[in-house]
């Protein structure tokens, strides 16, 4: 099907998707310890049952039931190998039964192993895993693909660029969210929207999660930034198991109730997750049935940038938003000798304290003579695209430098810059296209500067003109105003005020280097806060300066006021910087300057994911005489604390987390040997972690490992799918005192009992807390298990509880 064709339904009327399978099939007798896939098309009739249902229900779509059939998670039942055919074959069996009265999505789902820094997977690993999955389903006869259940955005990326970079074919994407209304990586419903549908999803929404009640406000979110239809594929809630049964306690009547709130939310296409079946779609059917509905979307004219957690979104009336310059290498000599010897503290530094000083963007040049551009550049990126939440801005004078960069940005970035050079638009314009950045247009003819305004205007025109052969629209391009130095051309100020004016008139959005304005100038500062007050009197979106000067800052913020940009002054009243620096109230991921410690770089280094650095520190204050011991309990367990009770809070999500632990450890690796010469007993409390058998999820025991371990005790991670004789063994051999087990299905977590069967009989002493999606108190008091925890930090009480 062409995406074109796919569109005119999406946008024509509602569409309606299938309901479950996985939950459905384990009733049919699918038993966990197998692949599910390879147990569906051992039973084929099982499945054409539940096609055969949703399509006479009235389903549109149905999925292929290849989920889990990527490369990576087949590994776990050793099946790596057979991928091409599970798909091939259960696309064919969809497509069989579809017998084109319906459309058939090949259905892309998680790796199961989770892409860097949350996972294990490089970037291209898992696009070239997906490109397998996609030519396998195309060979199958699917019509469109969807891209379902996925709690990591850079999964949901990658598989989205290797359906780009096989076919033709149109796809649809649906993220799944915590309660928390975020995802496990923190990547919020309109960062995902904008990601998403940047990259050309044809629809984008979410599915899985708690229930279509907890996903109204996510669809809110995710409404008010879609430019393509919404999708809402909400599951019937969490299972609980009762007496032995699976049941989810949302019935049809809620369902649909909730559903109606879901397309008054503005949803289009709708479906269910787990917990539903054919006559759920049914009830959603007769729901949406002779429903009008047209996507006729009248937006104003915006632009939209996102990171991997959070987007910024702006018209033509938006002034004072400041893309942070100071992370460029160029007349710094400390940076240049950093970034060259591959250490990027500055770099995190710097990006931290524009952060929090306000820059809504931050530029990235790393163009360091003698050293390959485009790694570092991708390294640098990849580093914060976790650590800061502001969009970035990929800063680059040479073309090839982007594409790679682009592919493993987490969002939706701004590229700067293409002039008016041949060579830079053929590279540039296509893979700002393909993916679905923003790009900066720079008003150079080559290395030429316009003689004058009109000459600039002229070029801008020409710009515009060539994106537009390209495919890109007004909202996806900002035009520089070409900033020239005052102190050579004395028209520089009235120059640019001009342009701003012109490109205004023509509805583009505009951007100034600031900082240029001041070159070969006393008191630059004042030069550019003068500047800046003029610019956004004619209403500049973007200057890309140093949000740290307090000078322009303030300049800028009174001018939005006075100029009514700001009309309750809230903005003003809240960022101002009084001659002492007030800290800012906003919430920055990488640095909370409240949080931190004056003097106290080890703490601070714990608190700000430093890892690469944190050991050089904790020499450097031992040969000043500090002690291991101190170092370790009054320093780097409090902050270690602080991160588990950011955690808690949503304010660090996992890649911070995992960026935190992994300073903690190696602080702790290098000092532990020296506290045994200290003749400090260092004997850790052992707990032995496992995700039960027959249950292949492992994400929320990875984190409770984790958090564990930052608290001091000793992990054994016996991974995923594991039986209690293994479990029992590994206690006694590593003198356990402490099993946790999880699982996220109510059909394993029957088997925790079986576990601790065994464990009475072999190892009476040893205490077991257990945990899971589906677990609940109740059930842990009921099979006897001695603690229950709902998350990681809940597990660190209760696991110190337990050794009492
Ligand atoms: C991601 C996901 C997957 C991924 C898993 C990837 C991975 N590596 O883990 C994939 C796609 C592979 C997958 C597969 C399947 N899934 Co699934 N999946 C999910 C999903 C959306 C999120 C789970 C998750 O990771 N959450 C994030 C983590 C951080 O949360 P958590 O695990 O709950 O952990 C926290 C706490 O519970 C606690 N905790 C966890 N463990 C422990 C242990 C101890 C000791 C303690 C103290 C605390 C504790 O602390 C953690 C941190 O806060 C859930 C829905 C949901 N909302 O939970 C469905 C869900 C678990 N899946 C479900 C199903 C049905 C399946 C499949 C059968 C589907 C299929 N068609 O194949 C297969 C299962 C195959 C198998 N045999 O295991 C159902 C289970 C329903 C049921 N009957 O019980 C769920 C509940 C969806 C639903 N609403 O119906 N799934």
């Amino acid at each position: 099907m062409s995406k074109d064709k796919l569109n005119q339904l999406l946008q024509k009327r509602f569409v309606l998707l299938d309901g479950g399978y996985g939950t459905a099939l384990n009733g049919m007798g699918m038993p966990n310890s197998m692949c599910p896939e390879q147990w569906a098309l051992e039973h084929p009739e099982c499945l054409k049952k539940l096609y055969r249902g949703y399509m006479e229900a009235g389903a549109d779509i149905i999925y292929t039931f290849t989920l889990g059939a990527n490369q990576s998670k087949l590994s776990n039942y050793n099946l790596s190998s057979h991928d091409m055919e599970l798909n091939r074959k259960l696309a064919s069996l969809a497509k069989e039964t579809a017998s084109d009265q319906v459309l058939v999505a090949g259905d892309i789902g998680p790796t199961g192993s989770g892409i860097k820094p949350m996972g294990d997977l490089l970037f291209e690993e898992a696009v070239d895993i997906y490109k397998r999955q996609v030519k396998a389903l195309l060979v199958g006869g699917v019509d469109l693909f969807v891209i379902e259940t996925m709690i990591d955005i850079q999964e949901a990326r990658a598989a989205a660029i290797a359906i780009k970079e096989t076919c033709d074919l149109p796809f649809i994407v649906t993220i799944t969210f915590e309660k928390s209304g975020r995802t496990v990586g923190g990547t919020s419903p309109a960062s995902a929207m904008i990601t998403m549908q940047s990259l050309g999803a044809s629809a984008v929404g979410s599915n899985c999660g708690h229930g279509p009640d907890s996903m109204l406000e996510i669809i809110h979110q995710m409404s008010k930034v879609a430019t393509v239809p919404v999708i809402a594929k909400p599951n019937a809630g969490i299972p609980r198991l009762v007496n032995g049964h699976t049941v989810f306690d949302m019935n049809d009547h809620a369902f649909v109730t909730h559903s109606k709130n879901l397309l008054n939310e503005g949803v289009s296409v709708i479906g269910g997750c787990c917990g539903t079946d054919s006559k759920t779609i049914k009830a959603l059917y007769d729901l949406i049935k002779g429903k009008d509905r047209s996507f006729e979307k009248q937006e104003p004219k915006r632009g939209i940038l996102s990171s991997g957690t959070d987007c910024i979104v702006f018209d033509l009336t938006t002034t004072g938003l400041v893309i942070g310059e100071r992370i460029n290498p160029t007349g710094k000599k400390q940076l240049q000798e950093e970034l060259s010897s591959g250490r990027y503290q500055s770099v995190s530094e710097l990006a931290g304290i524009q952060q929090e000083a306000g820059a809504s963007i931050l530029d990235i040049n790393v163009a360091v003579p003698g050293c390959d551009e485009t790694s570092l550049m991708s390294e640098v990126v990849e580093k914060l695209s976790w650590s800061v939440n502001t969009p970035l801005c990929l800063d680059s004078a040479d073309p090839n430098v982007f594409e790679k960069v682009l592919r493993i940005y987490p969002g939706r970035a701004l590229v700067n810059s293409v002039s008016l050079e041949k060579e830079k638009i053929e590279k540039i314009f296509p893979i700002v296209k393909k993916y679905g950045c923003m790009v900066i247009l720079l008003p150079l003819s080559g290395s030429k500067l316009p003689k004058n305004n009109e000459e600039k205007h002229a070029i801008i025109q020409e710009l515009v003109q060539t994106a537009k052969e390209y495919g890109l629209s007004e909202q996806d391009f900002i035009v520089d105003a070409l900033t020239m130095s005052i102190a050579s051309v004395p028209k520089a100020g009235k120059d640019i005020l001009e342009t701003i004016e012109y490109c205004k008139s023509n509805g583009w959005f505009t951007l100034s280097g600031l900082s240029n304005i001041s070159f070969g100038m006393p008191e630059r500062k004042t030069l550019n806060t003068a500047m800046i007050t003029l610019c956004i009197q004619k209403g500049l979106n973007f200057a890309i300066a140093d949000p740290s000067s307090d000078l322009v800052m303030n300049g800028m913020y009174a001018t939005r006021l006075l100029m009514n940009d700001d009309p309750d002054g809230s903005s003003y009243i809240k960022n101002v910087r009084h001659s002492e620096r007030v800290v800012s109230s906003q919430k920055s991921v990488s640095h909370h300057k409240t949080l931190l410690k004056e003097n106290d770089d080890v703490y601070n280094r714990v608190l700000k994911g430093q890892f690469d650095s944190i050991v050089q520190q904790v020499q450097k204050e031992l040969e000043q005489g500090v002690s291991a011991e101190s170092m370790i309990q009054e320093r780097l367990i409090p902050a270690i604390q602080e991160v588990g009770s950011l955690y808690e809070k949503n304010i660090y999500y996992l890649p911070q987390l995992i960026a935190s632990s992994n300073a903690m450890k190696k602080a702790v690796d290098y000092l532990e040997p020296l506290l045994m010469k200290e003749s400090k007993s260092v004997q850790k409390p052992v707990c032995v972690m496992a995700t039960v058998k027959g249950d292949i999820h492992d994400i929320g025991k990875n984190i409770v490992s984790l958090v564990l371990s930052n608290h001091g005790f000793e992990i054994v991670d016996l991974g995923k799918d594991v039986d209690a004789n293994t479990i029992i063994d590994a206690v006694i051999k590593h003198h356990a005192r402490i099993i946790g087990l999880s699982a996220l299905m109510t059909v394993t977590m029957r088997y925790m009992k079986e576990v601790i069967n065994l464990k009475n009989k072999k190892c009476p002493h040893v205490k077991v807390m257990i945990g899971g999606a589906c677990v609940t108190l109740e059930y842990a008091k009921q099979i006897g298990a001695d603690g229950y925890a709902e998350n990681a930090n809940e597990a660190v009480r209760v696991a110190e509880s337990l050794l009492d």
